[in-house]
């Protein structure tokens, strides 16, 4: 019970950060935290059961895909992934970035880099390797992306974007 309503605070502080467009000040609590791809997610859960299963991946990745890709020439450009980015991924101020997906850094993200990329993140969060993403595995993750040497320090919310 603790940990859903937790889950919920994740996302509304998350989306509250995201709607005010700043990244967040030193105040700023932990569970601001949450990765802009657990946002894109938590979205492929087409049956609410809260788990995201392989099927509901391929589905979203399709979807997502056929988003971006608005000139509909199967491969994404820098501005038809910084205009799915800003929408999907909140913003597209935190990862994956446009570099993420294209591996060859030929300025075009093709369908199959843009699977691979996706995918390799689904297995990262699935930490039990059962196949699908619950909610709880995109929360562990937080905990783990920071590490001891910077509980002491002052937060700083949000990656540089690498691009
Ligand atoms: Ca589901
Ligand atoms: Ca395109
Ligand atoms: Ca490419
Ligand atoms: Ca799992």
């Amino acid at each position: 019970m603790a940990l859903k309503r937790w889950t919920a605070m994740s996302f509304a502080a998350f989306l509250a950060a995201c709607a005010s467009g700043r990244g967040g000040d030193e105040n700023e609590p932990i569970r601001a935290l949450l990765s802009a791809d657990a946002l894109m997610f938590v979205s492929f859960d087409t049956d609410g059961d809260f788990g995201v299963d392989a099927a509901e991946v391929e589905a979203g990745i399709a979807r997502e895909f056929a988003r971006a890709d608005s000139n509909r020439d199967g491969a994404l450009q820098p501005i038809e992934f910084q205009n799915w980015a800003s929408i999907v991924l909140g913003g597209g101020q935190m990862g994956p970035f446009r570099l993420d997906f294209d591996r060859n850094v030929d300025n075009s993200i093709t369908r199959e880099e843009f699977e691979s990329e996706i995918r390799g993140r689904v297995r990262d969060y699935d930490a039990d390797e059962n196949g699908v993403l619950a909610r709880s595995e995109f929360v562990r993750r937080v905990g783990q992306a920071r590490p001891p040497s910077e509980r002491t320090q002052p937060a700083t919310p949000f990656p540089t974007p690498r691009q």
